[in-house]
């Protein structure tokens, strides 16, 4: 199956290198459905290639860690994220779309979007006498009312960065802070809210404004919990005054295939962080996590509009540097560890949390559609 993609089982590093099938020649090469979304990862020298190619069609290019003065895109989105990556040469996460991009700005929102398909982006200086939450909350009614307004009112996934994640804001943990605004928006907006919540991603950077990415359609996904932990927004309050609003996957279904997004996926229990001060422990319990979550697509009956690819786009956030070799030690001794991984240095959620991994699955195209 899918013999031109196959390659043998490399290391995290080479995997690194050469993003196998979510590279450029292979995407090329293959013709994509209508209202395709693909995501991959392209070393920085190759987006000229790339933008030559797909100029049209380029909904993001996501540029993680130092600024790199080249970003010629024109078209999408250009977004900073302030991670910076473990390796050189660095990639560049690239969204792109069958079907033609257009962009627009809608008061602090940039967007790039299809027929089908919004890509956004909110960016929030924060003020100095500021609390978290008021811009949290501000920032999650301002893509909501764009969400409703625009059409594309289910949202998909939602990345969220901020600096000083664990720091202490007025005696309140900036990321209790960030999951109170969160909350209090979902709830003036949705009523149920749990069951529409989007796949997500909570990290801290190193400075820089409050940005919150967001993919939203107007068809909605499907939710995913996993049975190995309790559902984020079921946390119990030792966590915060309120609980963290996601799920932890969206299943995203076309007419020709889809993605599921698996939101950030920690050394998490029940709602309880195991294997403390082990970062290898960790990030092999993290990857258990996603497997549980990858194993209810696949057994059951999820899968109706095509097969779950068996490699995904991984993203690994990792606490301290120093950590990084145990991590990677795990990831290549892991069936996960064989596709394309971007790895950068994020804070996660909770202080004992040394590392955090998400990923994206494709379900692949019906044949006779
Ligand atoms: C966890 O499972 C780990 O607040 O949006 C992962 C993904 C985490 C998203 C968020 C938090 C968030 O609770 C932390």
């Amino acid at each position: 199956m899918n013999s031109q993609f196959s390659h043998k089982k490399s290391g995290v590093g080479s995997a690194l290198g050469v993003p196998s099938k979510w590279g450029m020649s292979s995407a090329l090469a293959s013709s994509p459905s209508p209202d395709a979304l693909t995501v991959r990862y392209v070393h920085v020298s190759g987006l000229s290639q790339v933008l030559e190619f797909e100029p049209p069609h380029i909904l993001a290019v996501i540029n993680h860690g130092e600024r790199h003065s080249k970003s010629a895109n024109e078209n999408g989105l250009n977004i900073d994220v302030n991670l910076p990556q473990f390796f050189q040469p660095r990639v560049l996460e690239i969204w792109k779309s069958s079907s033609p991009v257009l962009c627009e700005q809608v008061h602090g929102i940039r967007l790039a979007f299809t027929d089908e398909t919004v890509f956004g982006c909110l960016e929030v200086q924060e003020s100095s006498g500021g609390v978290l939450e008021d811009v949290a909350r501000s920032g999650y009614e301002q893509i909501f009312e764009y969400c409703a307004r625009s059409g594309f009112s289910h949202l998909l996934r939602m990345w969220n960065y901020f600096p000083y994640i664990n720091a202490d804001q007025s005696g309140l943990e900036r990321y209790k802070r960030f999951c109170l605004g969160r909350h209090q928006a979902f709830s003036a907006y949705y009523k149920d809210f749990a069951s529409i919540l989007p796949a997500a991603s909570a990290v801290g950077t190193q400075g820089g404004p409050f940005q919150v990415l967001f993919l939203a359609g107007k068809h909605a996904g499907k939710p995913l919990e996993n049975p190995r932990q309790i559902s984020a927004y079921e946390y119990p309050p030792m966590y915060g005054p309120e609980s963290p609003s996601f799920a932890r996957a969206t299943l995203h279904r076309t007419a020709r295939g889809g993605q599921l997004f698996v939101s950030g996926t920690a050394s998490i229990v029940g709602h309880a962080t195991q294997h403390q001060g082990d970062p290898a422990k960790q990030t092999l319990e993290t990857l258990s996590n996603i497997d549980a979550v990858l194993n209810r697509v696949r057994h059951e009956g999820l899968e109706s509009c095509g097969a779950l690819s068996s490699e995904g786009l991984l993203k690994v956030f990792v606490r301290n540097q120093e950590d990084w070799p145990a991590v990677r030690e795990v990831l290549e001794g892991h069936e996960h560890g064989n596709g394309p991984i971007l790895c950068v240095q994020g804070e996660m959620c909770r202080k004992e949390l040394l590392v955090e991994i998400e990923g994206i699955w494709n379900l692949a195209s019906l044949p006779h559609e």
